[in-house]
């Protein structure tokens, strides 16, 4: 799929505010795609595509992931985790996206895992520092990136951790996972 048919495709299945947070993540994804020597084609289509199943209706979502066999836990979390794996499901299936990396950075966009890629840290951080966010420490996450991925990734996994249990929200496994291992970098564990 070329880029500018993704953008078609997204568009026409998003709110125009969802659209336009969209185009910003996939820019984002490309400067970091070059700062990190990735694949800036593949950063731009992840970055397009990361948020094509944001606007389904809460049912819709519900029946995918019976659809697509997705796993059961995610309806013992937050509904905000589904659009993920339903996503990178629907490109797969509906649009015929084969890379698996790509794939895979849409699926684990927003709750992050266990030995990420370089192409799924950089969706999962553009996606949070993309130009029009405001969140509590965002600033400071743009400038980390500039010079070190891990360390970016590490503190939108705090930042967003500790959202979330300020305001008594379970927080998935996998975003756990993902904290204690690029904190562990962090400090030379492993
Ligand atoms: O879809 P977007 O708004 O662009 O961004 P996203 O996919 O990262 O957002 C989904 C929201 O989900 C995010 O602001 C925080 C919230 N959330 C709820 N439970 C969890 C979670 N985020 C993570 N990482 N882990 C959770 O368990
Ligand atoms: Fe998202
Ligand atoms: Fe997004």
């Amino acid at each position: 799929m070329d880029l500018n048919e993704a953008r078609q495709i997204v568009k026409k299945r998003l709110k125009i505010a969802r659209y336009e947070h969209t185009l910003r993540v996939e820019e984002t994804a490309v400067e970091l795609a070059k700062r990190y020597k990735e694949s800036t084609e593949k950063a731009a289509l992840a970055g397009i595509l990361h948020d094509i199943a944001k606007c389904d209706p809460t049912h819709q979502l519900k029946d995918s992931i019976y659809f697509y066999q997705l796993p059961k836990t995610l309806f013992n979390y937050n509904k905000e985790l589904w659009h993920g794996p339903v996503g990178a499901r629907v490109v797969e299936k509906d649009y015929g996206v084969t890379d698996q990396d790509v794939l895979n950075a849409i699926y684990y966009h927003t709750t992050a895992r266990e030995k990420m890629s370089k192409l799924e840290k950089i969706v999962f951080v553009a996606d949070y520092i993309e130009p029009g966010r405001k969140f509590p420490g965002v600033n400071e996450v743009r400038e980390i990136v500039n010079k070190d991925l891990d360390l970016a990734a590490q503190k939108v996994l705090k930042n967003t951790i500790i959202h979330l249990v300020n305001k008594d929200i379970k927080v998935y496994p996998d975003t756990f996972l993902a904290y204690n291992q690029f904190t562990n970098s962090m400090r030379g564990v492993d």
